[in-house]
């Protein structure tokens, strides 16, 4: 009896994301699922982002919290639409959520929706929600183990940052481990070095989206 109920959930949210990807490419509209833990860096890096490029592209931003609509506060400050689903206790975003969120911020206006997932390495890679990549931060703080366990979050990124390399120097944090051990556990996404609060790395990430959109 579980298992099916499971099954039907899951099918549900796949006919769902797969509206959404149909929606995102009948718009030309680069949709990115942002994954990582708490605190690692999601919406500061898409803030520094945002502000980078808002020149350039038009950008949305989808936010997934348990509780709280201070995340899409912080992006509307750097002038870009945002929107805040809150899941209220849900520990991913799901594609009927996202879908209900597309009309909010204008989406098929834009050339790049964001979709800063709840924190967590479990739950949000089980569910599709549409989009096109994958991105996943991995912080130096939260320890260098967490790629090996954590390994289904990571194989299916497109992208990886691992983020706040600025502080590197102050923490045990075994570089060299982490970029074989994502290797081995996921041999062709890009890995990207970056510092979103000192801005250190970040020119490599702006471009890896210019061309994905291009
Ligand atoms: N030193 C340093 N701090 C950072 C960096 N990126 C983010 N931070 C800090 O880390 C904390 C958490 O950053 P957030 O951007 O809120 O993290 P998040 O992943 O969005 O967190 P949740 O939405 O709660 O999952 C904040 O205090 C940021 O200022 C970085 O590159 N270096
Ligand atoms: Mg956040």
């Amino acid at each position: 009896m579980k298992v099916s109920l499971n099954k039907r959930i899951l099918n549900r949210n796949d006919e769902c994301a797969q509206k959404n990807k149909a929606f995102f490419e009948n718009h030309g509209v680069l949709c990115l699922n942002v994954i990582s833990s708490p605190g690692s860096g999601k919406t500061t890096l898409l803030s520094r982002t945002i502000l980078a490029l808002k020149n350039k592209l038009k950008i949305g931003v989808i936010e997934g919290d348990i509780k709280t609509d201070t995340d899409a506060a912080k992006i509307r400050a750097t002038g870009a639409a945002a929107v805040q689903i809150e899941t209220q206790g849900a520990c991913h975003l799901s594609a009927v959520q996202v879908h209900d969120a597309l009309k909010q911020i204008e989406a098929a206006e834009k050339d790049v929706i964001f979709i800063e997932n709840v924190g967590n390495l479990v739950c949000p890679s089980a569910f599709d929600l549409g989009e096109k990549k994958r991105v996943v931060l991995l912080s130096v703080p939260e320890g260098d183990d967490k790629p090996i366990k954590y390994p289904g979050t990571f194989a299916g990124a497109d992208v990886i940052l691992i983020n706040k390399m600025d502080l590197i120097a102050y923490i045990p944090f075994d570089l060299d481990r982490v970029l074989t051990d994502i290797r081995k556990i996921n041999p062709h996404a890009r890995v990207f070095q970056v510092s979103a609060a000192t801005g250190e790395g970040m020119q490599q990430w702006y471009d890896w989206l210019c061309d994905t959109i291009a």
